[in-house]
């Protein structure tokens, strides 16, 4: 049995598409069903729907063969627990700091508010930068307008929701897109299988990229 990781929302309406390719389709609609496990057209293949952030956990533990997950995640989670063997080009964004519009940085210790806690301290210890972090699990857009921070870090992609919120973005971290991730003992243990699997879903990314 192969078991796959996967988030409700933007990665599964992108990953579905990719894995129909490899001729693995649910049963039903991920995204209607109230269902945590699906079972797929591969009698062999089942779906897991958890919590975005959650899906290295269930990889890197053996709970899902397999995963998806954003760039964004796997930085926050960390470790080395997990093989990342492929870039899926899929729900694209960027990690960015933001800050209210035409406020100038306190000349103190800055606020961060961002539910990405490790990278925020990663980031602002190569700068040399002394920062208070604060975590947050949401409507990061709130704290700088409340003065709860100076600013945030968070993804960012067409800017609308900083903006709304009267919100500017700054300092780019990093280019954001979702990775498949596999348990370590998986690779192992079903080599060919899953090496297979990435092979025909880095040529299916491929092919949508050439465009
Ligand atoms: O929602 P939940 O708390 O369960 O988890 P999640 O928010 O991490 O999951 P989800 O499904 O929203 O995002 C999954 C992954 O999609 C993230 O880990 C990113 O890798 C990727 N992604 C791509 C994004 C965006 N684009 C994005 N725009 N994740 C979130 N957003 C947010 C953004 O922060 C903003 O609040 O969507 C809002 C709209 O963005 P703008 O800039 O277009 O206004
Ligand atoms: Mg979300």
């Amino acid at each position: 049995m192969l078991t796959i990781a996967l988030s409700k929302g933007r990665i599964l309406d992108d990953t579905l598409p990719l894995l129909a390719e490899a001729g693995i389709v649910p049963t039903e609609n991920p995204d209607k069903s109230r269902k945590l496990i699906i079972p797929t057209s591969q009698p062999d293949v089942r779906l897991l729907i958890v919590r975005a952030t959650d899906v290295p956990t269930y990889v890197e533990h053996g709970a899902a063969d397999l995963g998806v997950a954003g760039k964004d995640v796997l930085m926050e989670y960390g470790g080395q627990g997990l093989y990342e063997p492929l870039d899926l080009q899929i729900a694209q964004c960027k990690l960015m700091t933001a800050g209210a519009i035409g406020v100038a940085e306190p000349k103190g210790r800055l606020r961060v508010a961002t539910k990405f806690v490790n990278v925020a301290k990663r980031y602002y210890a190569e700068q040399g930068r002394q920062v208070d972090i604060i975590k947050l699990y949401g409507s990061m857009e709130l704290a700088p307008l409340i003065g709860l921070a100076d600013k945030i870090i968070d993804v960012v992609d067409t800017g609308n929701t900083l903006r709304a919120n009267g919100l500017e973005p700054q300092d780019f971290i990093a280019a954001i897109s979702s990775r498949l991730v596999v348990n370590k003992a998986s690779m192992k243990m079903q080599h060919a299988r899953i090496q297979a699997l990435i092979d025909t879903l880095r040529k299916a990314v491929e092919s949508r990229h050439r465009g």
